[in-house]
């Protein structure tokens, strides 16, 4: 299984202003680190309207963008890096669907959020957005390579 581990993918997952606001960083870091899946990168960033609207280029025309990007600025945002098997598919399966009403009790949505604009956390929607997203919040010396002690016990 040395194989499939070395070829594991990584995914870029946020925890947005109210979801640090509301104190759900730790949890939403345990419900990753217990499934399985290893840190590769943390911080918390306040983010610029520049930065923002990068990360949601592909939303520029959406009605509800300048409220997205206003409440993205808000307040720090946990920035993360968490790598593993298929975790950008199984990172939004954790994360639960895009509006709250239609995620399953057991998500991270589906447990804390009712509003599909104030909604906990981002996670990226394919392994290419993963890598550009990745890009645009980490400098490569914040990512960090090391042994999962515990790989052998999840793969
Ligand atoms: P995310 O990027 O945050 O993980 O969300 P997503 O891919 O599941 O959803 P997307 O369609 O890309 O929307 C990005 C974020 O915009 C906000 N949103 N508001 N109708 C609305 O008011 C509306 N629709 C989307 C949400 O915060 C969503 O996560």
């Amino acid at each position: 299984h040395e194989q499939e581990i070395m070829s594991s993918e990584q995914t870029f997952i946020a925890v947005k202003p109210d979801g640090v606001q509301r104190g759900l960083v730790g949890d939403i870091i345990s419900r990753f680190e217990k499934r399985g899946y290893k840190l590769a990168a943390i911080k918390l960033v306040t983010a610029s309207k520049e930065h923002l609207e990068k990360h949601y280029a592909d939303l520029k025309e959406k009605p509800f963008f300048p409220g997205l990007i206003a409440y993205m600025g808000s307040g720090p945002i946990c920035a993360m890096v968490w790598e593993g098997r298929d975790a950008v598919k199984t990172g939004r399966v954790i994360l639960g669907a895009t509006n709250p009403l239609a995620s399953t009790p057991g998500t991270i949505r589906g447990d804390y959020a009712i509003d599909v604009g104030r909604n906990v956390c981002h996670g990226s929607d394919a392994v290419e957005s993963a890598q550009k997203e990745i890009a645009l919040w980490f400098d490569k010396s914040e990512i960090n390579t090391w042994k999962q002690a515990s790989h052998d016990w999840v793969y």
